[in-house]
């Protein structure tokens, strides 16, 4: 095979820079954004390939997330709307680091023959493209696009200014043969909302302690400009949407559901008139979702309500959907098995809750694409990162017995629980996004389950209460040297460190730790939880100090 490159126009940003060598490690590439142009031409290469290998539509989605507004990034979501492929990833790298256009076009010649990958009498590649609000994005776009359209007969679709999730959902939609436009996106949460809204016990809805009202830190990104548009389409909530971007507020600066998450304060624009409140907090590119109130000491403290309080709501709220099927349904021959999925991040006091309600819980390292990978495996899985990202899985055999199920249910005891039970995990199922974690469908599903149980985010928040921890990084040499096992829980390599580790645990109530390597800056991580602040982070600063 010849090369199957038209041009080569980007030279590598990065070769001239010693010591920067990219990884596309657990969210894609991300860097300063003016070292990125080739590297996201070389993505756009990729992701052409990738659709021609699957002969599906293929997602390339510029963004940095949460990181600041002069970073950004490029990751690319595959035929399902997941992460790309883990098997594709060491040639990612290797892409994005080659130095020079003749190793470039070696690598995708070597690739293309091991992949086996045709491109005569076969469906051209097709990529949609999405980007965040981020003013460097518009540039990359065009070098995503010549990456794309070098490869002979590939074809790149602009989707404009979108979250991550949106694109994630569109790729998905569209090689499900369904309508794959944003107005689809807004229409299908919009008419699953409702469908929830509409199955509300009425007993329930007279006694309700849920106020109508929630505030919204758009993290001054995509997410909140998407929620004004959204949020047209919906009664029976009023959204209040503050950092829109519109009123020069910085991305991510001083907002976002990473800011309020880790620093556990009040974000830019809220505070004492917010007092009791229910408030949620996106982040840059609207994939991770936290709630919080205002406490009201006047100071810009508040009660977070993370991803594991997030993902106990969901889990509480499908266990009764599922018993109401289970127990009453006698013809349900589909026992249907639900498994939560965590990381070792996860506040133990999260994980004892669910275990209490009698679910089985499962840990994997920390990475969407791992948890994803894992909760795939279930009738229902549930997945949330404490730092808010996460969705709910379902299988598509069960999604096709419920689709009869409530069919069958509708003829003959229409109205009933069980009836209404089908309904609502089928509605689940099209309200929360089945690609990726997606702050938007998340935040309408706690809205709608919350206004379902009438509780009011104090009411929530006591679910259970979260034991004090600490996180720190540690600066050293060479974090690859540290090597883990057991989704992270255990350090295996240097030898003998994690038996010094457990030397300091045991030395405190409830105490638990882990160290690990993170993927997303050159640190290594250190967590720590016990039964009081102080304990929490004096274990934590004791085992800093062994990795040091
Ligand atoms: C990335 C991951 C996120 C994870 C974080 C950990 C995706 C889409 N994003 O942002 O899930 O929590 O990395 O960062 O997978 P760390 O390895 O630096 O601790
Ligand atoms: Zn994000």
């Amino acid at each position: 095979t010849s090369c199957p490159l038209k041009s080569f126009p980007y030279t590598s940003d990065i070769s001239s820079l010693p010591g920067v060598k990219l990884s596309y490690g657990t969210a894609g590439f991300r860097a300063d954004a003016s070292i990125l142009s080739s590297t996201v031409y070389r993505v756009g290469i990729l992701a052409a390939l990738r659709s021609l290998k699957t002969q599906s539509v293929i997602g390339l989605m510029i963004t940095a997330s949460h990181n600041k507004v002069s970073d950004n990034g490029v990751k690319i979501a595959d035929p399902s709307g997941g992460m790309l492929s883990q098997n594709w990833e060491p040639f990612a790298d290797t892409l994005a680091n080659a130095p020079t256009p003749q190793d470039l076009i070696q690598l995708i010649e070597e690739f293309v023959k091991k992949e086996d990958i045709s491109f005569n009498g076969v469906r051209p590649a097709e990529v949609l493209l999405g980007r965040d609000t981020r003013p460097s994005g518009d540039a990359l776009l065009k070098a995503a696009k010549e990456g794309i359209t070098s490869i002979v007969g590939a074809v790149a679709t602009d989707m404009g200014i979108l979250t991550t999730p949106q694109l994630h959902w569109m790729v998905r939609a569209r090689n499900k043969g369904m309508k794959a436009s944003e107005q689809d996106y807004f229409e299908q949460l919009s008419s699953s909302f409702r469908c929830l809204m509409d199955l509300i016990p009425s007993e329930k809805s007279k006694f309700n302690g849920t106020n109508d009202r929630l505030v919204v830190d758009g993290a001054n990104g995509v997410g909140g400009i998407k929620l004004e548009a959204l949020q047209k389409l919906l009664s029976g909530l009023i959204i209040e949407v503050r950092n829109d971007g519109e009123n020069g507020g910085v991305l991510n600066e001083g907002v976002g559901a990473d800011f309020v998450q880790k620093e556990k304060v009040v974000p830019y624009g809220f505070g004492s008139k917010d007092v009791g409140i229910r408030c949620a907090s996106l982040d840059g590119d609207a994939d991770r979702l936290v709630y919080f109130s205002v406490l009201p000491e006047g100071s810009s403290r508040i009660a977070l309500v993370d991803g594991d309080k997030i993902l106990s709501l969901f889990a509480l709220f499908i266990r009764e959907q599922l018993s109401i099927l289970n127990e009453q349904d006698l013809k349900n021959s589909h026992q249907a098995h639900l498994g939560i999925v965590q990381t070792a991040y996860a506040n133990g006091a999260s994980t004892n809750y669910l275990k209490q309600l009698g679910l089985e819980v499962n840990f994997t390292p920390t990475g969407v694409k791992y948890l994803h990978e894992k909760a795939a495996e279930f009738d229902i899985g549930i997945y949330f990162e404490a730092n808010g990202h996460g969705t709910i899985l379902f299988s598509e055999s069960l999604v096709g017995w419920l689709e009869a199920r409530t069919k069958e249910l509708s003829s003959k005891s229409k109205g009933s629980e069980v009836e209404k039970a089908a309904l609502r995990l089928l509605a689940v199922s099209k309200l929360i996004n089945q690609a990726v974690g997606d702050a938007l469908s998340g935040l309408l599903l706690v809205e709608v389950i919350l206004q379902h149980m009438g509780w009011s985010i104090h009411r929530w928040n006591e679910l259970y209460h979260d034991l004090p921890s600490r996180q720190l990084k540690v600066k050293v040499a060479d974090r690859t040297a540290v090597i883990t096992a057991n989704a992270e829980t255990v350090v295996v390599s240097p030898p003998g460190l994690q038996e010094v580790v457990n030397a300091e645990i045991v030395k405190y109530p409830q105490g638990r730790c882990f160290v690990r390597p993170s993927g997303t800056e050159d640190v290594v991580r250190v967590y720590a939880e016990a039964s009081t602040q102080e304990a929490a982070d004096s274990l934590a600063n004791s085992v800093a100090k062994l990795v040091d």
